[in-house]
């Protein structure tokens, strides 16, 4: 059994030694040491030699296994290396190839259209302001001459949170605060971008937009001078051709008030079902600073005269984009968000 033992451990070492493939060598494996192996069925018929013999023949059975077993491994990292460095020295690597383009955002339209506006107006020496988005009524309306009972005061209409505070429904707090903290200096030149609350959502309304506004406050600051701003403003931001109207309107917080409009940028004024057949486009809304609200703010109505203009960002991106549906600046639609 000793010399059968022999043969079997010299007739796998040479077998071992010539395999070429993890899987052969895997098979083989089986064969030798597995439970149907060889080994194993020589290690059965130990029961059939005599208690010496069977403890020599068994430790000898168990060094060739161990020693198998092992020849096996290093067998099988042989040939793993030898695998690997072919693949190594086959693989070439073709360092002039393009590289993956990187995945790169875009701006939101919204915050496009924001910063062109306040560019524009930086532009012409303003100065950009912000301020809180939870107000007191006292900044919201009050100050800004608003009448105790004007709808816009309606529980219906702006989100409160207590009866004095309340999510602003524009941005022209903001410019009471800086004419508070300014006074009595001029001018006061500021443009005031920022996030508006208002209640109501239909295919035009969204609860939350965003808004621009604008002052400028200064001794002899006329009509003149917002006509002359602001027409700058229109054709800076739609284009150096078009035309622009002024038609009378009313805020409280302005006296006169006027809305602007600019010729039609889809159809050039012919009359399109963008400005319903006005070849009209309304823009803004503007007019000279009511006396109360410069009172308010702390400057002298004998003293400064000023004017003030605010327009809603997504009108004026829907204008300058061709979009047609307010919903689609919030939906977070990676297809329309990637063209901008
Ligand atoms: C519009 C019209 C406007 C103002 C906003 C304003 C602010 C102060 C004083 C006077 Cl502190 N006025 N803001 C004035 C006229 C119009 O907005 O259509 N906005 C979307």
């Amino acid at each position: 059994m000793l010399e059968k033992l022999a043969g079997l451990d010299k007739e796998a070492q040479a077998i071992i030694a010539a395999l070429n493939t993890i899987e052969e060598l895997n098979e083989y494996k089986v064969k030798m040491l597995g439970r149907k192996g060889e080994i194993t069925a020589l290690l059965r018929g130990l029961k059939d030699l005599s208690p010496e013999q069977r403890a020599e023949v068994g430790k000898a059975a168990n060094e060739i296994k161990d020693k198998l077993e092992a020849q096996f491994n290093s067998r099988a990292n042989e040939i793993i290396r030898r695998d690997r460095n072919i693949k190594l020295q086959q693989e070439k690597i073709d360092v002039t190839l393009p590289g993956l383009p990187m995945q790169s955002g875009s701006i939101h339209p919204l915050t496009r259209i924001r910063r062109e506006i306040t560019g524009i107006f930086t532009g012409m020496g303003f100065t950009v302001e912000e301020g809180p988005e939870i107000e007191l009524d006292y900044y919201n309306f009050e100050a800004l001459n608003v009448p105790k009972h004007h709808p816009a005061r309606d529980m219906q209409d702006s989100f409160y949170i207590t009866d004095e505070v309340l999510l602003r429904t524009h941005t022209s707090p903001v410019q009471v605060r800086t004419m508070e903290k300014m006074v009595p200096q001029i001018p006061v030149k500021i443009i005031v971008p920022g996030t508006v609350y208002r209640n109501d959502d239909d295919a035009t309304h969204s609860p939350m937009f965003h808004q621009v506004e604008g002052l400028l406050i200064d001794e002899r600051i006329t009509f003149a001078d917002l006509k002359g701003i602001l027409m700058q403003f229109a054709r800076k931001m739609f284009g150096a051709d078009l035309d622009v109207r002024y038609r009378p309107s009313f805020f409280p917080f302005t006296e006169p008030s006027v809305e602007i409009d600019i010729s039609c940028v889809m159809c050039g004024g012919q009359g399109c079902r963008v400005c319903s057949h006005t070849g009209w486009l309304e823009i803004l809304g503007a007019g000279m600073v009511h006396p109360n609200v410069l009172k308010y703010g702390g400057y002298d109505p004998e003293k400064v005269t000023g004017f003030a203009f605010g327009m809603g960002i997504e009108r004026i991106a829907m204008l300058k984009y061709g979009i047609n549906d307010l919903r689609l600046f919030f939906d977070n639609d990676k297809r329309f968000l990637e063209q901008f």
